[in-house]
């Protein structure tokens, strides 16, 4: 029987180590959260890097045991390869541009050759590990040449390819001094997916452009096959964020967090008292600046709201080894600060912020408060936060304020959109969101709630594979005519 192997490059489980022991830990990011019920579900192997290089031959044995107990096996990544491969061209190059970034592009040789090496390893790893005609799911954008590495040295395996990132405009990734190797790459699936179809259609018009490959429909036809595009828009874990919504809505208070009976006292006996809440790794593609500007232009426009709403912002330290990461700390903690010293009082501060991760329990505390989630990435692949938050809502009193930039947009068409680079449109967004009335906010919550439930994570990988599946029914059906 033909097994499934998933490669990303974090693992979904993390390992930490303290002095005296090794310990496993969820990891956080969407792909993890997303995909790791799927795994756990299904006989698969999960092949990536663990979050840690380890010092001696019998610490990598202890690793890889505690990693077997969770059907993961990992690739152990050196801190050169951190720095050229992961810090490097994952994240100084291919980030930025497939979000637009093009001024924080970095070009560089040494970043390059690391990361063909780290996929070559990658993908070594992977066919130590696959038997005769198994499936491979390759994730991301750390590892787009994997899929042809592994179609010159094992034809047999059947793959597949999920970009979870946007896959930008001809005209962004035509500067891209590898561009060619890139996209080469990529062509080694047997099915590629995209989150919408905007990506799924600049891929396509890059394959022509630059390999002059002929185009039939969703199908790249090349000399001796084809490779077939589709689009995907990946869900969540639905009902695990309904289950916990409603058992956190049923728990006294004195019982929830310390985080949570904070909030319940901020709100106590003030009906009028708002909370608005973004959630999200502290990244440029974010658009944290500007979420913080529209809520001082709000605060400006609207002083009546003045100490009656604060914004919650939770951002999650994110490759802090990366300059411009470092340089939009400091411009987050700035404007925080010069907002909550401009508006705050001895009991309102008009920003709380949190530079940490919480665990998964606080989270859906947070999604439950909040009256309005205000998430204006500036790019976004999907955002899995405007889905959880969504889905926690389960008295269905929330608003949504989600960016047009966002993979996301597309199937929450009941959202308020705003163009995040608009800040007195995003302003006027947050007044619309507060002066709802509960039945408009139910109206659209219930909309895309249903939505999100039909279409959530398992839908998503098994469409996937399903798609996967025909797409080589159709290769083996066209070899044998
Ligand atoms: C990439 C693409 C695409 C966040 N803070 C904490 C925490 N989280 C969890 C959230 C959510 C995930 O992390 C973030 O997912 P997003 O989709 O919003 O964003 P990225 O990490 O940038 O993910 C993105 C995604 O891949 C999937 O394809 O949607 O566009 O950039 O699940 O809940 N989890 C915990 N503590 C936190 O503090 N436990």
């Amino acid at each position: 029987m033909n097994r499934l192997i998933i490669t990303s490059n974090r693992l979904p489980v993390s390992i930490e180590k303290s002095e005296k022991s090794l310990t496993l830990t969820p990891s956080a990011g969407g792909l993890a959260t997303g995909l790791k019920s799927y795994h756990k579900e299904n006989d698969s192997v999960w092949i990536g890097w663990p979050g840690v290089t380890p010092t001696t031959k019998k610490e990598a044995g202890e690793i890889t045991a505690l990693l077997e107990q969770e059907q993961c096996l990992p690739v152990f990544l050196s801190e050169e390869q951190i720095v050229n491969y992961y810090d490097g061209f994952s994240n100084a190059t291919l980030w930025p541009l497939f979000h637009y970034f093009g001024e924080f592009t970095e070009f560089n040789e040494t970043y390059w050759e690391s990361y063909y090496q780290v996929n070559l390893q990658f993908a070594e790893a992977i066919i130590a590990n696959a038997k005769e005609n198994d499936t491979v799911w390759v994730h991301d954008y750390q590892l787009l040449l994997v899929p042809n590495i592994l179609r010159e040295k094992r034809p047999d395996l059947r793959i597949g390819f999920f970009l979870h990132i946007p896959f930008p405009s001809y005209e962004l990734i035509r500067i891209l001094p590898w561009r060619e190797e890139i996209i080469e790459g990529m062509l080694g699936a047997d099915l590629l997916g995209f989150h919408t179809y905007d990506y799924a259609r600049h891929f396509i018009s890059s394959v022509k452009r630059l390999l002059g490959h002929d185009v039939e429909f969703n199908q790249i036809k090349l000399e001796n096959r084809q490779v077939y595009i589709d689009v995907f828009p990946m869900g969540i874990d639905y009902n695990k964020f309904e289950k916990l919504a409603l058992e956190v809505q049923s728990k006294p208070i004195q019982e929830r967090s310390k985080e949570h009976q904070d909030i319940d006292r901020f709100l106590m006996g003030k009906p009028d008292r708002k909370i608005i809440l973004s959630i999200d790794r502290l990244d440029y593609t974010k658009g944290i600046p500007e979420r913080l500007k529209a809520f001082r232009h709000f605060l400006n426009k609207y002083p009546g709201y003045r100490e009656q709403v604060s914004l919650i912002m939770l951002t999650v330290p994110s490759r802090t080894d990366v300059e411009q990461y470092q340089n939009l700390k400091n411009e987050v903690d700035i404007l925080v600060g010069n907002i909550n010293g401009e508006f705050g009082t001895l009991n309102w501060n008009p920003v709380i912020y949190f530079y940490r991760s919480m665990p998964f329990e606080n989270l859906i505390e947070l999604y439950s408060s909040a009256d309005v989630a205000l998430l204006t990435p500036l790019r976004d692949g999907m955002n899995l936060v405007a889905k959880e938050y969504i889905a926690s809502k389960v008295n269905h009193k929330g608003a949504l304020i989600l960016s047009e930039m966002a993979g996301a947009s597309r199937e929450l068409g009941e959202a308020i959109s705003v163009n995040p680079n608009n800040i007195p449109q995003t302003a006027e967004a947050i007044y619309k969101a507060l002066t709802q009335s509960d039945k408009e906010r139910e109206k659209a919550v219930l909309a895309m709630q249903k939505r999100i439930k039909r279409y959530d994570v398992h839908k998503w990988a098994s469409e996937f594979m399903t798609a996967l599946k025909s797409t080589i029914e159709k290769q083996l059906d066209h070899h044998a005519r």
